[in-house]
């Protein structure tokens, strides 16, 4: 009798399994290669099960999986690991050195008979995971259980990134955001198959990363942001947690102490690194330009080599960003020979050093990476900068900046860099953004939000979506896939997803939401 009920399931199972309300190729970033096949819709059932590779980095995608899908449906979806995993009526994440597709790339194979997920790295699975779930209906994000047909659409996806390097940048100087917004916002790069989370953590209304020899930078420092409120910062511990779960989720954190302007809230603290030995006043405004740490004071640079050797060990990624922009006060080769002693110190360290493209004119070290946040796509200086080693990170103000506003109407942000629609966020290349510097020496991009009039993780979000999906497809998705008209309305269909997770964002009229 169970096994005729085990067919009677089966049977309407089937019936059910056509059509899928999701077509494979609606996903962001789009995939490389997408071959539907529509008698091959898969419906996940509540006796389905998740197995994965036994290497404890496929188990742990297949975990974040389970945990994915688990509130929605209500279904048990138990973990377990094989040599080799079977598709058999579940969900199989498989490890395989045969599937190719870099470090990052995945196959998702979709059957009658189940799902096959593969890849060589668990980074691969994991952004696999990520697809996996945008196939699935919108009711997916619900944190409570929903009756719903959970249908994948039947075919095969090969996916693998066009640029390494996918990021956005965070503003927590500005105004203080706590670590549980900070983890939310990586669960949003985690969505879009983003890789890196840059934390602007110093400027001139507050510094906000505890360092233990110089433990005035926060209590002092980090006392003030923007405006009145109250700022704060964050201990080891807590930095420590932001990277662990950015870890989990294969995100790479980028930290930045922005030098040497933007420094007046560790001038407040520090006065010796003032150019005049004086304490300014704490500073809570908007302006840019007027902070300096003092260039020709050795103690500068005792001051550097202490913060970035605390950073250098709290940071697991390869990446320690220096700043550099807006130094209007520190000219010439007081600026460069600045910079290139910070890039030396930086290297000292072992770790690789990126600077806002300011930075260009100083000598080159190993690996060196700058950040090109132009707005024109013209810069002689970055491209020689390229010629002589350095890599590019893109994230022009006019396209990628999401503290501009979508429109004059946009309750909060800037627009000094133009309004930034849905539209203007998606419609560049960056591989050939920046004149005279060809794709090969493009890293990727990433899209800054800086935080002088946002206050809270509903702003921040309202400001991140619907742009950073496009901003992550043009990080990822092959320039061949990139059309306008296939990307709003594949976005369209996230509107319902974040409406039903409880995520802000603005309805961009742009947009043929649902
Ligand atoms: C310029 S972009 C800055 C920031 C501001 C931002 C506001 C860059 C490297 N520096 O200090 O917050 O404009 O849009």
């Amino acid at each position: 009798a169970a096994a005729l009920a085990r067919a009677a399931e089966r049977a309407a199972t089937d019936l059910l399994a056509a059509p899928a309300p999701i077509q494979l190729a609606d996903v962001v970033p789009a995939p490389r290669d997408v071959r539907p096949n529509p008698a091959g819709n898969w419906r996940l059932s509540p006796d389905a099960v998740i197995v994965a590779s036994t290497e404890p980095a496929a188990l742990a995608a297949a975990v974040h999986l389970a945990e994915l899908l688990r509130p929605a449906t209500g279904y048990p979806l138990p973990v377990t690991d094989a040599a080799t995993p079977q598709a058999d009526d579940g969900i199989a994440l498989v490890l395989d050195q045969a599937v190719g597709l870099g470090t990052e790339g995945y196959r998702l194979d979709v059957t009658t008979s189940g799902v096959r997920l593969s890849a060589v790295t668990a980074t691969g699975l994991f952004h696999g995971v990520q697809t996996l779930r945008q196939l699935l209906p919108p009711a997916i994000e619900s944190t409570v259980p929903v009756t719903e047909a959970w249908i994948l659409p039947g075919g095969t996806i090969t996916d693998t990134p066009r640029f390494p390097y996918r990021g956005a940048m965070l503003d927590v100087a500005r105004h203080f955001f706590a670590v549980e917004d900070v983890l939310r916002v990586i669960d949003h790069l985690a969505r879009y198959k983003l890789n890196h989370l840059h934390l602007h953590l110093t400027d001139d209304q507050g510094w906000r990363i505890a360092v233990d020899s110089r433990p005035k930078l926060t209590t002092v420092g980090g006392a003030t942001e923007v405006g009145d409120g109250p700022g704060g910062f964050y201990t080891k511990a807590d930095y420590a947690r932001i990277v662990s779960y950015a870890a989990d989720r294969h995100i790479t954190v980028v930290p930045e102490i922005d030098l040497p302007g933007h420094t007046n809230s560790a001038l407040v603290a520090y006065p010796e690194l003032a150019p005049d030995k004086i304490a300014p006043p704490p500073y809570t405004g908007t302006d840019v330009g007027f902070s300096y740490v003092d260039p020709t004071d050795e103690r500068t640079y005792d001051f550097v080599a202490d913060v970035f050797g605390e950073m250098a060990a709290i940071t697991p990624g390869p990446l320690l960003h220096i700043g550099g922009d807006e130094a209007f006060k520190v000219k010439g080769e007081l600026y460069t020979g600045f910079v290139e002693r910070v890039q030396r110190i930086v290297a000292e360290l072992g770790k690789t050093v990126v600077g806002w493209h300011q930075v260009a004119p100083a000598a080159h070290v190993d690996g060196r990476v700058l950040q090109w946040w132009g707005t024109n796509g013209e810069d002689p200086t970055t491209a020689d900068a390229v010629r002589r080693g350095a890599r590019l990170v893109i994230s022009p103000g006019n396209h990628a900046y999401l503290d501009m506003k979508y429109a004059p109407d946009t309750p909060i942000g800037h627009d000094w860099a133009g309004l930034i629609d849905v539209r203007k966020a998606y419609d560049w290349d960056p591989g050939t953004h920046v004149a005279d510097v060809p794709e090969e020496a493009v890293l990727g991009v990433e899209a800054p939000l800086w935080t002088e009039s946002v206050t809270s993780l509903a702003e921040i979000e309202l400001l991140l979506l619907p742009r950073l999906p496009a901003i992550a497809e043009l990080g990822w998705s092959p320039r061949a896939t990139h059309g306008w008209a296939g990307f709003r309305s594949r976005l369209a269909g996230h509107g319902p997803r974040w409406a039903t997770a409880g995520i802000t964002f603005h309805a961009a009229p742009e947009i043929p939401w649902p």
